[in-house]
Formats: C-alpha cells, sequence, structure tokens
C-alpha cells in the first residue's frame, strides 16, 4: 500500500520557505545567493503547485469513482492570465507566502509579476470561460475545459509613433501550470477519402481513409476552487508530428529537411491564436485547428464513458458538451461519426444522443463575425464531416417542409448549406440544429437572437429551445485579487468573506451608506487605486496623471461597434470647449483623465486608424500647457488580463458605449462597477440588466435605443440626414491638421459623413456629451458620487459568475456539485 507523503496546506511561513527554498535549490539548481525575483517567483509556484496537485488528483479520483454526469466546456479560448495569485488567494495561503517571502528578502507584489499572462484568448469570449471555470471548480461541479495550447497567444501591442505594432508573444519558456501527458495522446486524421461499401448483413458503411495524421497531446492545468478542496482540469491540446510520420525513411535517406519539415507542419496547427475577435476569416489552418481540438476532446471524452460499461442510450446522462460560440461546431458531426461510422449506431439513435448532448452559447449577432466555411475546403479536409452534414440538413429540411409544407421559402433560408458561389457551410445553423438548447449572454441578446439571425428556427423549434444566461465575472479574481483593500473593507462589515461565495450577500453594505468611517474609507480605497494606476502610466508612458482627477477609462478589444471613436471625438470636443473657457469658467471644471486600452486586429484597418488617432490627439492636448492638468488622454499599451486587473479598481467612469443591439453582453462594465466605478453606457448587452439592478440614478445612459437603430440607418442612406453640428467641429479640427496629417484619419470621417454612419456615431453624439457633462456636475458632489458608488456595489450579486454556471447547470447542463472527499 502507498503511504501518505503528500504535502498538507503550510501551517506557517516557515514551512513555506522551505518548500520554496528546496525547489529553488533542486528544482531549478540554483543556490540562494543568486536568487533573484524570477527564481522567487518559480520556487513560491513549485511550492503552491505541489499542494495543488494533491488537491487536483483527489478531485479526479473521486470525480472517477463517483461518475456523476460531467461538463466538458469546449473554448477556442481560455483567457487566463496569471495564475499564481489566484492559486494563493483560492486556497487561502497568501498571507503566508507574503510573509516567508518578505523573510525571504521579497515582496510579494514583486514576486507575483514576474509571471507571464497565460494570453489564449482575444477578449470577451475567451475571460468567460476563464472565470466559468473557476465558478465551476469553487461550486464543486464534475467540468473539465477542453482547449488548444497555442505556443503564441493574443499578441502583444507596442506603441510606436502612435500606431500599433504586433509582437509575437511566447510565453512557454517558464511554465509551472501546465502538466504535459506524454501518455495521453490522440491521431487525427485530415484529408483523404470515404470509403462507401456494404458489410455482410447488406449495410452500407462509411469509412474515412487515408490522409494526412497529426498527434494531439494533451497537457493538463489544475483549476482550483475557492475555499474547497476541488481542483478541476483544463485540458489543451498541443500539435505533433505523429510517431510514424517523422519518417525515419527519409531521415536517412538523407531528406533530413523535408522530413523536420513534416514535423514543423504538424506543430503549427496549435501554433498561434488567432488574433481576430469578432471577424470571420475562413482561413484552412482555423479550420485545421477547430477539427484538431474536437476530435482530439471528443476521442477523449468517449474513451472516459466506454471505461464505465455503460450502454451508448446512457450517453447524454454521462455528458454535457457546451459550444462556446460555433468554433466547437464540429464536435457534433465528429460525436456523429464516432457512433454511427466507428461504433455502428443508428443514424436515428446516433443523432437522438448527439442532440442531447450538446448546448450552444452565442455571444455575437454581429454578420460579419458569424462562421461560415466553403464546402469545397470542408470536402477536402473533412470528406467525412461534410458528408454527414449534409445528411443532418437533409433531415432537417424534411422535418421542415413535413411541419411547414405552405412556407418552402423558408427552406433555402434555413438551410445549413448556403447557396452561394463557392457554398458556404453556416457553422451557426449547424451548431442550433446540433443541440438541445441555445442560449445568448444578456436578456437583450438573447431576444435580439430570436428576432434577428434565429427568427425562423424560433417558428420551426419553438422558443423552448432557446434560453437566455446572463453572463457574471468570478467576485475572486475581480474584486478580492484585483482589489483586495476593498475587498477587506466589505468582509469587515459584513462580517467575513462569505460575499465571495455568495455574492447576493453584498446587499447587506446598503446598511452603511450613511457610515461615515466607512465612506471615508471607500473614498481612500478608490484614491490609492488611482495612485496605482498613475504609477503604472508614469512608468509605462512616462505622463504624469493626477489621481484626484476624474479617471474616466474605456479598455476592450478596438472595434467600430465598440465606438471608441465615439469616445475620442468626444475628447477633442472637450478640449475645444476648454480652449475656448475663460480662466473663471476653467475652475469650474473637473479634471479628468480620458484613459484608453485595447488591441486592434492586426488586419483591422479602421481600428487601428482608432488607436492612431487616440495617440496622435493625446499627444497635442497633453502637451498643451494652457490645459495642463484639467484634460489628459492616455492609451495603455498592451491592455490584458493582468493590466485590467490595476485598471478596473481604478476608474470613476468606465465606458461602454457600442451602437444598441451590437454588444451581446460586455462583462468589464461588470468588473468596474463591482469595484466601485460608475458606468456611462448605452442601453446594450448587460448594460440594461446592469441598470435594473442598481437602479438607473445610479448610471449614466445615453444615446438612441435598438429597436430605432434599423430606421435611423435607413435615414442615413436615404434620409436626409445632417452630421451632428458639435461633431462637425471635431471633424473641422481634425481637418485643419491638429492632431497632424488629416490624410491618416479621412477615412474614418468619411465613414460617418459619407459613407452611412452604420455605428450611427453622430446621432449619438449630442447626448453623449450631454451625459458627460451630466457626469461633470455629479462628481463635484463627492458625497453623492460615493453613495451612488456603494449603492451600485451593493446591488452587484446579481453579476457573479456562480450565478451563470448554477443556472447553465440546472436548466442546460443537468449536472449537480460533487462534494469534495474528506478523505486524506
Ligand atoms: C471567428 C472570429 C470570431 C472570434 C471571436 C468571432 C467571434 C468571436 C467572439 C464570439 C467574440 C466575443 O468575444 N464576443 C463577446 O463575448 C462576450 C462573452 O459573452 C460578450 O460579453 C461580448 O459582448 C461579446 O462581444
Amino acid at each position: 500500500a502507498w503511504k501518505n507523503f503528500a504535502p498538507k496546506p503550510f501551517t506557517s511561513s516557515e514551512e513555506f520557505e522551505k518548500d520554496a527554498i528546496r525547489h529553488i535549490e533542486t528544482t531549478l539548481a540554483r543556490s540562494m545567493y543568486n536568487c533573484d525575483e524570477g527564481a522567487a517567483y518559480a520556487g513560491t509556484a513549485l511550492a503552491f503547485r505541489d499542494r495543488l496537485v494533491i488537491d487536483w488528483n483527489k478531485t479526479q479520483q473521486n470525480q472517477t469513482f463517483k461518475d456523476p454526469k460531467r461538463l466538458y466546456y469546449l473554448s477556442l479560448e481560455f483567457l487566463m492570465g496569471r495564475a499564481l495569485d489566484n492559486a494563493m488567494l483560492n486556497v487561502g495561503q497568501k498571507d503566508t507566502a507574503t510573509k516567508g517571502l518578505s523573510d525571504m528578502g521579497f515582496r510579494m507584489e514583486d514576486i507575483i509579476q514576474q509571471e507571464h499572462d497565460a494570453a489564449l484568448g482575444n477578449g470577451g469570449l475567451g475571460r468567460l470561460a476563464a472565470c466559468f471555470l473557476d465558478s465551476m471548480a469553487s461550486l464543486n461541479y464534475p467540468a473539465w475545459g477542453y482547449g488548444l495550447r497555442y505556443r503564441y497567444g493574443i499578441f502583444k501591442q507596442e506603441i510606436i509613433d502612435g500606431y500599433q505594432v504586433e509582437v509575437p508573444d511566447y510565453w512557454l519558456d517558464f511554465n509551472p501550470w501546465e502538466f504535459p501527458r506524454h501518455d495521453i495522446t490522440v491521431d487525427i486524421h485530415f484529408y483523404g477519402h470515404v470509403n462507401r461499401y456494404q458489410d455482410d448483413t447488406g449495410k452500407t458503411v462509411c469509412q474515412w481513409e487515408g490522409g494526412e495524421i497529426v498527434t494531439a497531446c494533451a497537457f493538463d492545468v489544475p483549476i482550483p476552487g475557492y475555499d474547497t478542496s476541488t481542483t478541476n482540469n483544463l485540458r489543451l491540446w498541443g500539435s505533433k508530428a505523429a510517431s510514424g510520420e517523422f519518417d525515419f525513411q527519409k531521415f536517412n535517406s538523407g531528406e533530413y529537411e523535408s522530413s523536420v519539415a513534416d514535423q514543423q507542419r504538424a506543430e503549427t496547427i496549435s501554433a498561434v491564436l488567432y488574433p481576430n475577435d469578432n471577424l470571420e476569416r475562413g482561413k484552412e489552418l482555423r479550420l485545421k485547428q477547430q477539427y484538431f481540438w474536437c476530435a482530439a476532446s471528443l476521442f477523449d471524452i468517449v474513451r472516459r464513458f466506454k471505461k464505465t460499461k455503460r450502454s451508448w442510450s446512457d450517453f447524454p446522462n454521462q455528458v454535457a458538451i457546451q459550444l462556446n460560440d460555433t468554433h466547437p461546431t464540429l464536435a457534433i458531426p465528429e460525436l456523429l461519426r464516432i457512433l454511427i461510422d466507428l461504433e455502428g449506431l443508428e443514424w436515428d439513435e446516433a443523432w437522438s444522443i448527439v442532440h442531447k448532448t450538446f448546448g450552444y452559447t452565442n455571444h455575437t449577432v454581429l454578420p460579419e463575425a458569424l462562421e461560415k466555411w466553403s464546402v469545397p475546403l470542408m470536402q477536402h479536409l473533412l470528406p467525412r464531416h461534410l458528408q454527414i452534414i449534409y445528411d443532418i440538413n437533409f433531415q432537417f429540411l424534411q422535418y421542415v417542409e413535413r411541419n411547414f409544407p405552405k412556407e418552402r421559402e423558408m427552406l433555402g433560408r434555413v438551410s445549413i448549406i448556403e447557396e452561394s458561389q463557392p457554398k458556404m457551410v453556416r457553422m451557426a445553423y449547424l451548431a442550433l440544429i446540433g443541440s438541445h438548447k441555445v442560449n445568448g449572454v444578456a436578456e437583450l441578446h438573447s431576444d435580439l437572437i430570436k428576432t434577428t439571425i434565429f427568427k425562423d428556427f424560433v417558428k420551426i423549434y419553438g422558443p423552448d429551445k432557446f434560453a437566455n444566461v446572463t453572463n457574471g465575472i468570478t467576485p475572486r479574481r475581480w474584486l478580492h485579487q484585483a482589489n483586495p483593500r476593498l475587498s477587506e473593507l466589505i468582509a469587515s462589515k459584513l462580517g467575513g468573506y462569505d460575499y465571495l461565495k455568495d455574492l447576493t450577500l453584498l446587499h447587506k453594505l446598503e446598511s452603511f451608506v450613511d457610515d461615515k468611517a466607512f465612506r471615508k474609507e471607500w473614498a481612500e480605497i478608490k484614491y490609492a487605486n488611482k495612485v496605482r494606476l498613475a504609477k503604472h502610466i508614469k512608468e509605462t508612458t512616462g505622463h504624469s496623471v493626477n489621481p484626484s482627477a476624474l479617471f474616466d477609462i474605456q479598455v476592450k478589444r478596438i472595434h467600430e461597434y465598440k465606438r471608441q471613436q465615439l469616445n475620442i471625438f468626444g475628447v477633442i470636443h472637450r478640449y475645444l470647449a476648454i480652449k475656448s473657457m475663460d480662466a473663471e469658467a476653467r475652475k469650474q471644471l473637473a479634471p479628468r483623465v480620458s484613459i484608453f486600452g485595447g488591441k486592434a486586429a492586426p488586419g483591422y484597418w479602421m481600428a487601428k486608424t482608432v488607436i492612431h488617432l487616440i495617440n496622435k490627439v493625446g499627444d497635442v492636448i497633453n502637451n498643451d500647457k494652457d490645459v495642463g492638468d484639467l484634460l489628459k488622454v492616455i492609451f495603455i499599451e498592451d491592455y490584458n488580463v493582468s493590466k485590467a486587473e490595476i485598471i478596473c479598481p481604478a476608474s470613476d467612469i468606465s465606458e461602454h458605449i457600442s451602437t444598441a443591439g451590437t454588444e451581446a453582453s460586455g462583462t468589464s462594465n461588470m468588473k468596474f462597477v463591482l469595484n466601485g466605478g460608475l458606468i456611462i453606457g448605452t442601453c446594450d448587452g448587460a448594460n440594461i440588466e446592469i441598470t435594473r439592478e442598481i437602479g438607473e440614478n445610479n448610471i449614466f445612459l445615453f444615446g438612441n435605443l435598438s429597436e430605432d437603430v434599423e430606421d435611423l440607418r435607413h435615414g442615413h442612406v436615404y434620409g436626409t440626414y445632417q452630421l451632428d453640428e458639435g461633431l462637425a467641429s471635431v471633424f473641422d479640427e481634425i481637418q485643419k491638421g491638429t492632431f497632424g496629417d488629416a490624410n491618416a484619419f479621412s477615412a474614418l470621417v468619411n465613414g460617418i459623413v459619407e459613407h452611412g454612419d452604420y455605428y450611427l456615431v453622430s446621432d449619438d453624439f449630442n447626448s453623449y456629451c450631454k451625459t458627460q457633462d451630466l457626469i461633470d456636475e455629479s462628481y463635484k458632489n463627492q458625497d453623492e458620487w460615493i453613495t451612488k458608488c456603494i449603492t451600485s456595489v451593493a446591488r452587484m450579486g446579481f453579476f457573479s459568475s456562480d450565478r451563470c454556471i448554477d443556472e447553465y447547470a440546472e436548466m442546460i447542463w443537468n449536472i449537480e456539485p460533487i462534494q469534495p472527499s474528506k478523505t486524506t
């Protein structure tokens, strides 16, 4: 029998130190005499990792033993950020380590910063997946994530002469948080052809043969829950040449180069995250990534199921698979292929299993973001899957024809195959048809998908196939970790940290809203967080900003629909107003810092132009002595998760100003409010539900409503529409060359003046500026302002990702938590 030598939680800081130093000396082979911050980080991470691994193994054994229904979350993106701080806090031992590190001569803040962000995602969708993993573990759900192990995450952004420059993000040189599972591999096929023949019984059988083989290798990442020993698994697949593929024949016969080239070609599949957010480009390598990851994950899931020797009809009782957008939709035909071609099930039985197993979450209604793959490409790369997709479509269209005989024109609209040149596979329709539930990510968004992109399908399947699960965020990372002082202050009033596990407990804060000492401390914490951000700005941009000024922040991917251009035009408008004010009027003004951050997709010229404009406007305003502290414009380079942790606690106002009906939910809106900042926003995405929860006196809403957008757009193209006057003056200033060569910005301006203003910047400009003036007024009354902030935080309980996960578990996955085993 095995003796239990498992390391236990640290009972003292000395115990932590002993372990950290042992790792520095033996795992890293470094002496304590040349232990720098990097080595101290490594020692700390490895000491905590040892503990996590024990809980992780126990959790997996317990889950295998109890064998409950499990959830598999398939996401091409997991935007995890840093792991150490999160791990220390979730296991409740950060203070112990802080003391130990201090004895060793290090400051915890410096050590945490040594870690490279795991940036395997673009934006909202990837970070949502990461918050969900934290909640699933914290709530003890048996759940795994499946993704790709990119060697390069989202590019690093540098700003050079005001332009975005992309730098590769190689992040794997030291990553203690992943465990390569050399024994867990799956061979994945591409290309080839389909053999169709009759077997002995006369049944038609299909076999996919030939083509290229690439091996998927598992890398596992432990996901510790907060205040529970449950530690779930995130399995990321890396690609490598299949062992038979690194051709020793070639190798020995002098074709060394081409043999190495084969290997590199295989490794290319998991080399890099596609940096497009909300834009589909139809590249073959991307389709290869999608199939590679879906096929490896399904093989793994099916292998685990088969070990239990249950009958296939039990599969949906044991397995739920959630598709994070359409990126993993190939999992649907792949599971059918496994059941029919490899396991010999009949179509109807296989289809019933598949359709009960999958759920699909839609994250966007932007037409340019909806995935479509060309039929010829799919025929070439995945010939058997294309046949299966055609079979699904055939059955589906027959069903529609039978049930809606009078609406034959609907068939073309709902067909999975778009009859274009070339024909295209509509992945959203395939995902919807192959799933038992489809959900949007905020109420408005879930309503919109039912009246726009999926309208016909509501008629076909009825409304019950559609659901809403409003997004949420994990309060562990986005409050406790990012804003430790606020978290502590709240705990002191609520009698402990239970609210981090049940965020609705925050409501008790409302009874302290008039408590003088509490308010004072609240204000001090906000100020300290602004000082921390000001320090970061100084270090990274060289600009000094006044922490007493109003911090107005917009950080998110740069996209026309998110309207950073509206924000920067508003800044120019404000600048012009200041320039025309006399000294007396200037005294009345609250100083402001306008802070921007976010990456543009490398091929998205308009988004890059917006970044350029922000930086040029900043150059002019920040150097205008006449304006001084009244207005500063800052672009924070390389916005990512770890920077968000500094930025979110430091806002007075954050901007969530998408054209109504375009932002599915937004999640940073929740992060900013949870940290005691107010919002300027449109009636879009989760802003609407935030307003309902916190009260409309506590949010600055402006702009046109989503139901008016269509008419307004129509008016731009056909009507007599007038450019907003204030915006016209802004454009005049740009055209004069105040912010450098006006030609650089002509496409941006002309898109609004001449080409239809698709995102309705002009229509909302006046309302936006007026609302900003209202904010100035409101900010002057600090007493009222702080009341709004505290009240808002108290009412944010709904937006915990724990609530989301419970909703998914109950409504879509039908899974239950399992209590961690008590045995050691
Ligand atoms: C195929 C290219 C591509 C890549 C990524 C298309 C679409 C995407 C994502 C679905 C874009 C995305 O991140 N959407 C965001 O999802 C968040 C989480 O639900 C929402 O809060 C955001 O509103 C939504 O834009």
